[in-house]
Formats: C-alpha cells, sequence, structure tokens
C-alpha cells in the first residue's frame, strides 16, 4: 500500500472568495486524511523557494505578490497514492481547460487565481511539506472510516 503524503496551499482568492470550505470539503469526501492544517503567512523568501522553477518568468513577481496577499491555508494530506489523487482532483494549471469536475474547472477563471497549489511529485511533496510544516504540526491518527476509505489497499 503506497500512502503517501501531499502539500496543498488554499491561495488567497480561495480565502477572498469564501471557498475555503468547499475546497476542502473536495478533498475530505474523496478520502484523503488531514495530517496538517494551519494558516501561514506567505514571506517572499519562502515563496523564491517554493516557486524556483517559475523563477526567469515574467509573472514571477505578481505570482509572489499575490500569495502575500492573505494567508494561506496550508494542508497536507494522506491517502494511497495521495500526490497524483490531488493532482487529478485539483486539474490543471488553467482552469478554464482544466477537465470538469476538478477544483480549479468548477471554481476557477484563470491561471494566477486558480484557488490551489498541490505537490506534483513525491521528491517535490517531500521537500513542500517540510518548507511548511513542522514535525510537531503533523498528526498520524486512526479514524473509523479507514478501513472504508483504505479498503486493501488497492
Ligand atoms: P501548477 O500550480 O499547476 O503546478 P506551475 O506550472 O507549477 O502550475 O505554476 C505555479 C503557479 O504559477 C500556477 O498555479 C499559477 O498560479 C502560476 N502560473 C503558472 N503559469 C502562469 C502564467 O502563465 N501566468 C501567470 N501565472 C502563472
Ligand atoms: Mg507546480
Amino acid at each position: 500500500m503506497n500512502v503517501q503524503r501531499s502539500l496543498v496551499l488554499i491561495k488567497p482568492d480561495g480565502l477572498q472568495r469564501d471557498l475555503l470550505g468547499e475546497v476542502i470539503g473536495r478533498f475530505e469526501r474523496k478520502g484523503l486524511k488531514i495530517v496538517g492544517l494551519k494558516l501561514i503567512r506567505l514571506t517572499e523568501s519562502m515563496l523564491d523557494e517554493h516557486y524556483a522553477h517559475l523563477a526567469d518568468k515574467p509573472f514571477f513577481a505578481s505570482i509572489k505578490e499575490f500569495m502575500m496577499q492573505t494567508p494561506v491555508v496550508g494542508i497536507v494530506f494522506e491517502g494511497i497514492d495521495a500526490i497524483e489523487a490531488i493532482r487529478k482532483l485539483i486539474g490543471s494549471t488553467n482552469p478554464r481547460q482544466a477537465d470538469a469536475g476538478t477544483i480549479r474547472a468548477d471554481l476557477a477563471m484563470n491561471v494566477p487565481s486558480n484557488l490551489v497549489h498541490a505537490s506534483d511529485s513525491v521528491e517535490n511533496a517531500t521537500v513542500e511539506v517540510k518548507r511548511f510544516f513542522k514535525d510537531e504540526e503533523l498528526f498520524q491518527y486512526e479514524k473509523i472510516t479507514d478501513r472504508y476509505v483504505f479498503g486493501e489497499g488497492v
């Protein structure tokens, strides 16, 4: 059973548009377990690391400014193959091209404010969880629904 942890950030547009519950609810209903959850005030140095792969893009400064407009909600989810499952739930980067039924397709209309960030690989998930959460902010616990959600692990 390939249990993974993945980092999700709900961006300032999610907070401003009162979509925190809607977004978190979609992950909850899927069966992803919340093992860390908090508001985070992002700093420029955190964003320089987090968006390092975009440093040479013309929109780099504006995306960092956008991400600092309000606190973001940071969540660490746990589940079988959670990284890929979450990327499927959020949809592709451009909300207008994302598959219907995904968070970005259903709730957003433009690329910078596409509501959520989610880790895209095992390597990035490990680094990103560590970037935003201390060990003591992450929890391990049993839920009575685990047997239904995890089943035999397939
Ligand atoms: P992802 O969030 O789907 O993984 P990335 O390519 O990692 O997409 O880009 C990170 C974030 O940067 C996107 O979610 C989006 O908010 C922003 N972004 C990506 N491309 C553009 C662009 O062309 N213009 C403005 N913002 C962009
Ligand atoms: Mg990305």
